[in-house]
Protein backbone atom coordinates (compact mmCIF):
# COMPACT_ATOMS: atom_id res chain seq x y z
CA UNK A 1 0.00 0.00 0.00
CA UNK A 2 1.24 3.34 -0.64
CA UNK A 3 1.31 6.02 1.73
CA UNK A 4 0.86 8.89 -0.54
CA UNK A 5 -2.58 7.34 -2.38
CA UNK A 6 -3.47 7.25 -5.37
CA UNK A 7 -2.38 10.59 -8.00
CA UNK A 8 -4.75 12.20 -10.57
CA UNK A 9 -5.43 9.51 -12.31
CA UNK A 10 -6.28 6.48 -9.72
CA UNK A 11 -2.57 5.22 -10.20
CA UNK A 12 0.15 4.82 -7.04
CA UNK A 13 2.17 7.60 -6.76
CA UNK A 14 5.88 5.86 -5.70
CA UNK A 15 7.65 7.63 -3.00
CA UNK A 16 10.81 9.50 -3.41
CA UNK A 17 12.49 6.28 -1.48
CA UNK A 18 11.34 3.87 -3.78
CA UNK A 19 11.75 6.18 -6.68
CA UNK A 20 15.78 6.86 -5.54
CA UNK A 21 16.75 3.49 -4.22
CA UNK A 22 18.82 1.52 -6.40
CA UNK A 23 17.29 -1.70 -7.93
CA UNK A 24 18.93 -4.77 -6.75
CA UNK A 25 19.35 -7.48 -9.12
CA UNK A 26 17.10 -9.83 -10.75
CA UNK A 27 17.48 -12.97 -9.47
CA UNK A 28 15.98 -15.73 -12.22
CA UNK A 29 15.69 -19.14 -10.64
CA UNK A 30 15.63 -22.06 -13.56
CA UNK A 31 14.16 -25.85 -12.63
CA UNK A 32 13.62 -29.04 -13.32
CA UNK A 33 14.75 -32.68 -13.48
CA UNK A 34 17.91 -33.79 -14.54
CA UNK A 35 18.87 -33.12 -18.07
CA UNK A 36 15.74 -31.00 -18.56
CA UNK A 37 18.22 -28.30 -20.26
CA UNK A 38 18.27 -26.13 -17.53
CA UNK A 39 21.69 -25.55 -18.84
CA UNK A 40 21.42 -25.33 -21.92
CA UNK A 41 17.98 -22.69 -21.37
CA UNK A 42 20.40 -20.02 -18.68
CA UNK A 43 22.80 -20.19 -22.13
CA UNK A 44 20.46 -18.82 -24.02
CA UNK A 45 19.02 -16.22 -21.78
CA UNK A 46 22.41 -15.55 -20.92
CA UNK A 47 23.11 -14.88 -24.85
CA UNK A 48 19.92 -12.60 -25.60
CA UNK A 49 20.71 -10.49 -22.45
CA UNK A 50 24.93 -10.27 -23.91
CA UNK A 51 24.52 -6.48 -23.24
CA UNK A 52 23.79 -6.74 -19.72
CA UNK A 53 25.95 -8.11 -17.02
CA UNK A 54 24.55 -11.65 -16.19
CA UNK A 55 26.09 -14.12 -14.20
CA UNK A 56 25.20 -18.09 -13.84
CA UNK A 57 25.41 -19.89 -10.00
CA UNK A 58 24.76 -23.55 -10.39
CA UNK A 59 23.74 -25.52 -7.31
CA UNK A 60 25.64 -28.21 -8.58
CA UNK A 61 28.08 -26.16 -6.93
CA UNK A 62 27.19 -25.92 -3.59
CA UNK A 63 27.25 -30.06 -3.34
CA UNK A 64 29.12 -31.18 -0.21
CA UNK A 65 32.17 -32.74 -0.59
CA UNK A 66 31.28 -36.67 0.43
CA UNK A 67 33.71 -37.97 3.37
CA UNK A 68 36.36 -40.90 2.95
CA UNK A 69 33.53 -43.14 4.15
CA UNK A 70 30.09 -41.70 1.72
CA UNK A 71 33.27 -41.97 -0.99
CA UNK A 72 34.13 -45.81 -0.57
CA UNK A 73 30.16 -46.32 -0.99
CA UNK A 74 29.37 -44.02 -3.42
CA UNK A 75 26.96 -46.25 -5.01
CA UNK A 76 24.66 -45.90 -2.42
CA UNK A 77 25.22 -42.01 -2.16
CA UNK A 78 22.02 -39.80 -2.84
CA UNK A 79 23.29 -37.01 -4.81
CA UNK A 80 19.41 -36.45 -5.38
CA UNK A 81 18.42 -35.94 -2.21
CA UNK A 82 18.14 -31.89 -0.55
CA UNK A 83 20.82 -32.89 2.18
CA UNK A 84 23.12 -33.75 -0.60
CA UNK A 85 23.80 -29.75 -0.97
CA UNK A 86 24.55 -27.41 1.35
CA UNK A 87 21.90 -25.05 1.11
CA UNK A 88 22.87 -22.60 4.06
CA UNK A 89 25.74 -21.46 2.20
CA UNK A 90 24.10 -21.15 -1.35
CA UNK A 91 21.81 -18.94 0.76
CA UNK A 92 24.62 -17.27 1.43
CA UNK A 93 25.69 -16.78 -2.16
CA UNK A 94 22.74 -15.65 -3.43
CA UNK A 95 22.06 -12.73 -0.61
CA UNK A 96 25.47 -11.54 -1.01
CA UNK A 97 25.03 -10.90 -4.80
CA UNK A 98 21.22 -9.54 -4.59
CA UNK A 99 23.27 -7.04 -2.21
CA UNK A 100 25.25 -6.33 -4.58
CA UNK A 101 29.06 -7.94 -3.25
CA UNK A 102 30.83 -10.58 -5.32
CA UNK A 103 30.91 -13.97 -4.20
CA UNK A 104 33.52 -16.52 -4.45
CA UNK A 105 31.33 -19.78 -5.06
CA UNK A 106 32.80 -23.20 -4.21
CA UNK A 107 34.14 -25.53 -7.22
CA UNK A 108 32.89 -29.42 -7.36
CA UNK A 109 34.49 -32.04 -8.72
CA UNK A 110 32.22 -34.80 -10.13
CA UNK A 111 34.98 -37.23 -10.68
CA UNK A 112 36.24 -37.47 -7.07
CA UNK A 113 33.04 -35.89 -5.74
CA UNK A 114 35.10 -33.95 -3.61
CA UNK A 115 35.59 -29.52 -3.60
CA UNK A 116 38.68 -28.21 -4.30
CA UNK A 117 40.14 -26.89 -1.27
CA UNK A 118 42.24 -24.32 -2.72
CA UNK A 119 40.37 -22.67 -5.46
CA UNK A 120 37.27 -20.69 -6.28
CA UNK A 121 35.20 -19.52 -8.98
CA UNK A 122 34.81 -15.63 -7.96
CA UNK A 123 31.23 -14.37 -8.68
CA UNK A 124 31.05 -10.82 -9.36
CA UNK A 125 28.00 -8.14 -9.45
CA UNK A 126 25.52 -8.38 -11.44
CA UNK A 127 22.57 -6.48 -12.91
CA UNK A 128 21.32 -10.46 -13.53
CA UNK A 129 21.89 -13.74 -11.65
CA UNK A 130 20.88 -17.00 -12.62
CA UNK A 131 20.48 -19.98 -10.46
CA UNK A 132 19.74 -23.42 -11.79
CA UNK A 133 19.67 -27.06 -10.05
CA UNK A 134 17.48 -29.71 -9.68
CA UNK A 135 16.33 -28.57 -6.33
CA UNK A 136 16.73 -24.50 -6.12
CA UNK A 137 12.99 -24.59 -5.18
CA UNK A 138 13.14 -26.71 -2.68
CA UNK A 139 14.76 -24.32 0.40
CA UNK A 140 11.75 -21.27 0.82
CA UNK A 141 14.32 -18.84 1.82
CA UNK A 142 16.19 -19.43 -1.14
CA UNK A 143 13.14 -19.14 -2.84
CA UNK A 144 11.91 -15.96 -1.52
CA UNK A 145 15.10 -14.70 -2.92
CA UNK A 146 14.00 -14.76 -6.58
CA UNK A 147 12.13 -12.25 -8.80
CA UNK A 148 11.06 -15.27 -11.57
CA UNK A 149 10.95 -18.75 -11.40
CA UNK A 150 11.34 -21.03 -14.53
CA UNK A 151 10.64 -24.82 -14.10
CA UNK A 152 11.59 -26.90 -17.74
CA UNK A 153 8.97 -29.54 -17.64
CA UNK A 154 10.58 -31.81 -20.35
CA UNK A 155 9.37 -35.33 -21.05
CA UNK A 156 10.47 -38.04 -18.77
CA UNK A 157 11.87 -40.02 -21.47
CA UNK A 158 13.47 -37.28 -23.11
CA UNK A 159 15.50 -36.72 -19.77
CA UNK A 160 16.41 -40.06 -19.08
CA UNK A 161 18.01 -40.73 -22.70
CA UNK A 162 19.99 -37.23 -22.18
CA UNK A 163 21.11 -38.54 -18.61
CA UNK A 164 22.50 -41.73 -20.15
CA UNK A 165 24.28 -40.25 -23.33
CA UNK A 166 25.72 -37.42 -20.87
CA UNK A 167 26.49 -39.89 -18.06
CA UNK A 168 28.60 -42.23 -20.53
CA UNK A 169 30.32 -39.76 -22.26
CA UNK A 170 30.93 -37.08 -20.41
CA UNK A 171 31.03 -38.66 -16.82
CA UNK A 172 32.74 -42.00 -17.91
CA UNK A 173 29.86 -44.57 -16.84
CA UNK A 174 28.53 -47.69 -17.82
CA UNK A 175 24.90 -47.85 -19.26
CA UNK A 176 23.88 -50.30 -16.43
CA UNK A 177 25.32 -48.05 -13.28
CA UNK A 178 23.64 -45.15 -14.74
CA UNK A 179 19.94 -46.89 -15.05
CA UNK A 180 20.59 -48.58 -11.92
CA UNK A 181 21.55 -45.20 -9.85
CA UNK A 182 18.33 -43.75 -12.06
CA UNK A 183 16.08 -46.29 -10.51
CA UNK A 184 17.51 -46.33 -6.81
CA UNK A 185 17.86 -41.99 -6.65
CA UNK A 186 17.51 -40.07 -9.62
CA UNK A 187 13.97 -41.19 -10.41
CA UNK A 188 12.36 -41.41 -6.68
CA UNK A 189 14.09 -38.01 -5.77
CA UNK A 190 12.39 -36.24 -8.88
CA UNK A 191 9.27 -37.67 -7.49
CA UNK A 192 9.79 -36.56 -3.77
CA UNK A 193 10.91 -33.70 -4.29
CA UNK A 194 11.85 -32.28 -7.99
CA UNK A 195 8.33 -32.10 -8.82
CA UNK A 196 6.55 -31.18 -5.83
CA UNK A 197 8.59 -27.81 -6.25
CA UNK A 198 7.04 -27.01 -9.95
CA UNK A 199 4.25 -25.07 -8.23
CA UNK A 200 6.37 -22.29 -7.30
CA UNK A 201 7.23 -21.85 -10.76
CA UNK A 202 5.99 -18.47 -12.14
CA UNK A 203 6.44 -20.04 -15.90
CA UNK A 204 6.32 -23.78 -16.69
CA UNK A 205 8.12 -24.33 -20.33
CA UNK A 206 7.20 -27.35 -21.80
CA UNK A 207 9.79 -29.12 -24.04
CA UNK A 208 12.53 -27.16 -22.32
CA UNK A 209 15.13 -25.69 -24.12
CA UNK A 210 13.52 -26.22 -27.75
CA UNK A 211 10.99 -24.11 -26.60
CA UNK A 212 11.81 -20.70 -28.41
CA UNK A 213 9.02 -18.83 -28.26
CA UNK A 214 8.74 -19.10 -24.51
CA UNK A 215 12.70 -18.48 -23.97
CA UNK A 216 11.80 -15.41 -26.34
CA UNK A 217 9.07 -14.27 -24.06
CA UNK A 218 10.83 -14.61 -21.05
CA UNK A 219 13.70 -12.76 -22.14
CA UNK A 220 11.71 -9.83 -23.42
CA UNK A 221 10.13 -9.62 -19.79
CA UNK A 222 13.68 -9.46 -18.26
CA UNK A 223 14.39 -6.94 -20.55
CA UNK A 224 11.52 -4.76 -19.47
CA UNK A 225 12.15 -4.84 -16.29
CA UNK A 226 16.01 -4.14 -16.64
CA UNK A 227 14.90 -1.23 -18.67
CA UNK A 228 13.16 0.10 -16.11
CA UNK A 229 15.85 -0.20 -13.51
CA UNK A 230 17.66 1.81 -15.94
CA UNK A 231 15.87 4.63 -16.75
CA UNK A 232 15.17 5.44 -12.90
CA UNK A 233 18.55 5.03 -12.07
CA UNK A 234 19.10 8.32 -14.37
CA UNK A 235 15.41 9.15 -13.69
CA UNK A 236 14.66 9.27 -10.22
CA UNK A 237 11.35 10.62 -10.88
CA UNK A 238 10.39 8.42 -13.71
CA UNK A 239 8.54 6.22 -12.20
CA UNK A 240 5.77 9.04 -11.31
CA UNK A 241 6.41 10.39 -14.42
CA UNK A 242 5.10 6.82 -16.33
CA UNK A 243 2.34 6.66 -13.68
CA UNK A 244 0.73 10.29 -14.46
CA UNK A 245 0.74 9.43 -18.31
CA UNK A 246 0.05 5.91 -17.98
CA UNK A 247 2.86 4.52 -19.75
P1 LIG B 1 21.74 -31.93 -13.62
N1 LIG B 1 25.63 -35.95 -9.77
C1 LIG B 1 26.51 -36.95 -10.09
O1 LIG B 1 26.25 -37.76 -10.98
N2 LIG B 1 27.70 -37.01 -9.42
C2 LIG B 1 28.05 -36.13 -8.43
O2 LIG B 1 29.14 -36.23 -7.86
C3 LIG B 1 27.12 -35.12 -8.11
C4 LIG B 1 25.94 -35.08 -8.81
C5 LIG B 1 24.33 -35.85 -10.48
C6 LIG B 1 23.19 -36.00 -9.52
C7 LIG B 1 22.02 -35.30 -10.17
N3 LIG B 1 22.99 -37.32 -9.33
O3 LIG B 1 21.08 -36.22 -10.70
C8 LIG B 1 22.63 -34.52 -11.29
N4 LIG B 1 23.15 -38.39 -9.39
O4 LIG B 1 24.06 -34.59 -11.08
C9 LIG B 1 22.15 -33.10 -11.27
N5 LIG B 1 23.10 -39.52 -9.35
O5 LIG B 1 22.68 -32.40 -12.37
O6 LIG B 1 20.66 -31.08 -13.06
O7 LIG B 1 22.67 -31.15 -14.55
O8 LIG B 1 21.18 -33.17 -14.25
MG1 LIG C 1 23.26 -29.17 -15.24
Amino acid sequence: ENASGPNLFGLPTPTATEANAPKQPFVIGVSGGTASGKTTVCNMIIQQLRDHRVVLVSQDSFYRGLTPEESRRVHEYNFDHPDAFDTEQLLDCIQKLKSGQSYQVPIYDFKSHSRLTDSFRQVNASDVIILEGILVFHDRRVRNLMNMKLFLDTDDDVRLARRIKRDIVERGRDINSVLDQYAKFVKPAFDDFVLPTKKYADVIIPRGASNHVAIDLIVQHIRTKLGQHNLCKIYPNLTAIQSMFQI
